[in-house]
């Protein structure tokens, strides 16, 4: 049995519990709970604050976890991160009264950042020689330097939305953070083969996103042409259709091409193109 730790509300909760759903590992999902327990696989899920969720996974009271790359940055826990997962983008970024003029780094020389992020920040300004006054606080943070709390702040932006609204303007990037899958640095080895089988069903997910399927049928004679365009996971597969001089072909295409795929195909004849969705992929 493993043990899991995921965020018991709040932004990561929700795609944290329809990533395992995706994979087939259902929990009893009502979030009251403080221990749940997979109906049809080997895994005990603990409901935590985010916060929490390094520290546990660090002293083995947790297996694994999924936690805001932030966090684990934040705490230096000793854990290992073994899987981006693609969700929970953000970043931790420095930011000042959008009316003040920003000349490079060396304006926060004195200054006062509120944040709640003050390791990550302490780490940055050291590792560039600015010394600046750091004060932690917990929520609420882009509000500090209206409020006279501090000049500047150092937060989470992920649309950059709250800044603006509060008068701020991002200067420095220092972080890159998304949700993480994390391990225990000494797993148990009956728990291996657990944790083998959820990293199968992770990355077959993730292998799907942003993929279509597509199928169409094509005149025989410019088979070619369409076959150019098409890229695919070996080769498109192709099969006559009983109608002779066509067949059909089935492809693989990324979502980013897949609109100008589709209008390319269409001028080698193609017809009867169906796109669908792709759920999971094995390589
Ligand atoms: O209760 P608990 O302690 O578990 O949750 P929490 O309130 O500490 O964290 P929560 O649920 O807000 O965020 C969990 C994780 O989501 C964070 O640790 C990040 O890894 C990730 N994440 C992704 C974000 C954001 N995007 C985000 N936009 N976390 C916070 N924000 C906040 C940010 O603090 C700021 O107030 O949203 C605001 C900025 O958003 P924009 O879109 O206006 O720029
Ligand atoms: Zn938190």
């Amino acid at each position: 049995m493993i043990r899991l730790a995921v965020q018991s509300k709040g932004r990561l909760n929700e795609e944290s519990l329809r990533l395992l759903k995706d994979a087939g590992i259902n929990v009893d999902d009502s979030k009251r709970k403080f221990l749940g327990k997979a109906s049809d696989f080997p895994l005990e899920l603990l409901y935590l604050r985010d916060d929490d969720i390094p520290g546990v996974v660090a002293d083995g009271s947790a297996d694994i976890g999924i936690v805001g790359y932030n966090e684990i940055a934040e705490t230096q826990a000793d854990v290992e991160v073994i899987r981006r997962l693609g969700f929970g983008k953000c970043r931790l970024s420095l930011a000042i009264p959008k009316g003040v003029e920003y000349p490079g780094l060396e304006w926060f020389e004195g200054k006062s950042i509120a944040t709640s992020y003050p390791s990550i920040l302490r780490r940055f300004l050291s590792s560039k020689g600015v010394s600046s006054d750091i004060r932690e606080i917990r929520g609420s943070v882009e509000i500090a330097p209206a409020a006279g709390i501090a000049d500047s702040i150092f937060d989470i932006v992920s649309s950059g939305g709250t800044l603006v609204s509060n008068g701020l303007k991002e200067v420095e990037t220092v972080l890159e953070s998304e949700a993480v899958l994390v391990c225990r640095k000494d797993l148990l080895p009956e728990n291996k083969p657990v944790l083998d089988s959820i990293l199968f069903r992770f990355d077959a997910i993730q292998e799907s996103r942003g993929k279509k399927y597509i199928l169409m049928n094509i005149p025989s004679e410019r088979l070619s042409e369409a076959m150019a365009l098409l890229p695919s996971m070996r080769s498109p597969t192709v099969m006559p259709l009983a109608l002779e001089g066509w067949c059909s072909v089935h492809s693989v295409v990324d979502d980013s091409s897949l609109w100008a795929t589709v209008e390319s195909l269409k001028k080698t004849g193609a017809e009867g193109i169906l796109i669908l969705n792709v759920d999971k992929v094995i390589d």
